[in-house]
């Protein structure tokens, strides 16, 4: 841009230097090109693919992760771990979970010394440093107590209220706060604790507005227990909806699961999805409300899959056999203890909604099939803001996708997922995943590599002609070649990824 030699043009332009947000003048960066965007990733709590209207759901109340997806891109391959804290470390870090040690979902209580290795960057203490604003506002899990506090992994500000509350080591559902001026020591129970949360994201929004910000909106819902305001029950009170067919599946008994219960569940679990996408609402239209919008890039992201009765399953990395009894509310109530866990890497459990919108660079309503992954976004958000790094990490760069270029991106993704905790039945299977287009590959394993039961749990399945994985073709001679290519595959990432079975 010329300045005008004409003092009365100059003074102009010097009034809209101070006018303009900071981010259109810039900080420390030349202004040569577009200024980095501020940043939201917002992660939602066990929200499976299905469940998003974009994604073709007809039930489901979604009507702002669909504005989502027609402003921004949708990936219809967007994978993260099956367990909460192994997707957190994931998505804040970039690696696989097995590198810093989390390899299955962090218990309160018994485990402040189980966490995310202090040090090991992330989104936030990377942005940090780059001059953003950085806040958490929601769920963290990846440890307890002060030493594992967000602040120590370049947040800001952390507003959180579940598994991290200052000073707080126990359980889930007595962490005693003080909400909107009132003691509250049963926060998860709190129908209003979505309302609560998002009202906090906007107040950071607000409050940073002439900053630049990143901010990780890490959500409650739609995890259980599905305790939300009548409004978002009312939505499905008189809705038909579409279940998943359970006939076939042998651990569901007849006196548990029938169609009107399991069609009573399936509503709860809508009602906590059109819970997160109300106030999800009131996100994109601050952001619009403040002008915002168009210099912010946003993800939106589930941290975790999740089944309600879909192979006969309620949950999802380490789902329980579908149990339902009546009358139940509360945390667990669900959860099939009677009949044990079915742990697994179907689809369902790892498969998620993920969105990105990017105005001025992504072509709105546009849709992508590559397989991406949690492990993407850090150096996604790297390769955006400018940064260059030596940083080696799992995930790559989807810039190229988001600008709808032609690259080389992974032909398959491949992850793990090791059960630290008991079973029900006393085992702890250790999954491996191979994922490709067409094929998904799973094998069970103990501790030591050896195939449980002799193989016959480890599954392959076409996507193709069974894309919800219900044939397994595993034992059938023709695919011999295909396994022995899929497993040598799946084997080769693990070396490469470093592969270790280690707690941190
Ligand atoms: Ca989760």
């Amino acid at each position: 841009m010329q300045i005008s030699t004409n003092p009365d043009k100059a003074l102009v332009f010097c009034f809209l230097l101070i006018l303009a947000p900071s981010y259109l003048v810039g900080n420390n960066d030349s202004t040569d090109k577009v200024e980095p965007p501020n940043i939201i990733v917002i992660f939602s709590d066990d929200q499976a693919q299905w469940t998003v209207g974009a994604y073709g759901n007809k039930d489901v109340s979604t009507p702002n992760m669909d504005r989502l997806a027609v402003e921004g891109m949708m990936f219809t391959n967007g994978f993260t771990k099956p367990v909460c804290s192994p997707s957190r470390a994931m998505l804040l870090t970039g690696l696989y979970s097995h590198r810093v040690g989390i390899p299955d979902y962090i218990l309160p209580a018994d485990q402040s010394t189980r966490g995310l290795p202090v040090g090991t960057p992330t989104i936030a203490s990377i942005l940090k440093k780059k001059g953003y604003v950085t806040g958490l506002i929601g769920k963290w899990h990846l440890g307890y107590g002060e030493r594992y506090y967000p602040e120590k992994y370049g947040f800001d500000v952390a507003d959180v209220y579940r598994y991290n509350a200052p000073g707080e080591t126990t359980g889930l559902d007595d962490i005693d706060n003080i909400i909107r001026g009132k003691r509250v020591s049963k926060f998860i129970e709190d129908p209003e604790n979505g309302d609560i949360l998002f009202e906090r994201a906007v107040e950071y929004i607000r409050k940073n507005q002439n900053n630049r910000f990143f901010l990780y909106l890490s959500t409650y819902k739609p995890h259980l227990p599905w305790i939300v305001p009548d409004r978002d029950h009312n939505v499905y009170k008189d809705k038909e909806i579409s279940l998943p067919d359970i006939s076939n599946f042998s651990g569901i008994t007849r006196e548990t699961v029938n169609k009107t219960n399991l069609e009573r569940v399936m509503k709860e679990y809508y009602a906590a999805v059109t819970n997160t996408d109300r106030n999800l609402g009131k996100v994109l239209d601050e952001l619009d409300a403040l002008g915002l919008a168009k210099n912010t890039l946003i993800f939106y992201i589930g941290d975790n899959g999740f089944m309600v009765g879909q192979h006969g399953m309620l949950g999802k990395g380490n789902a329980r056999v579908m149990y339902i009894r009546e009358g139940a509310h509360k945390y667990g109530d669900y959860l099939g203890r009677e009949y044990g866990t079915a742990p697994n890497m179907l689809d369902n459990s790892v498969l998620v909604p993920f969105m990105v919108k990017w105005p001025g660079v992504i072509e709105p309503g546009s849709v992508n099939k590559n397989l991406v992954s949690t492990i993407d976004v850090l150096p996604t958000i790297m390769d955006i803001v400018g940064i260059e790094s030596d940083l080696n990490v799992d995930g790559k760069s989807m810039v190229p996708l988001l600008k709808g270029e032609e690259t080389n991106w992974r032909k398959y993704y491949c992850d793990t997922y090791d059960m630290i905790h008991l079973g029900d039945n006393g085992e702890q299977p250790h999954m491996r995943m191979l994922r490709s287009d067409k094929w998904k590959y799973i094998t069970y394993e103990d501790e030591m590599g050896r195939p449980l039961d002799n193989g016959t749990r480890n599954q392959l399945f076409n996507l193709d002609t069974d894309p919800e994985e219900l044939v397994n073709l595993y034992d059938k001679e023709e695919y011999d070649e295909t396994i022995k290519f899929l497993e040598s595959s799946l084997r080769n990432w693990m070396f490469e990824s470093q592969y270790s079975l280690s707690y941190k």
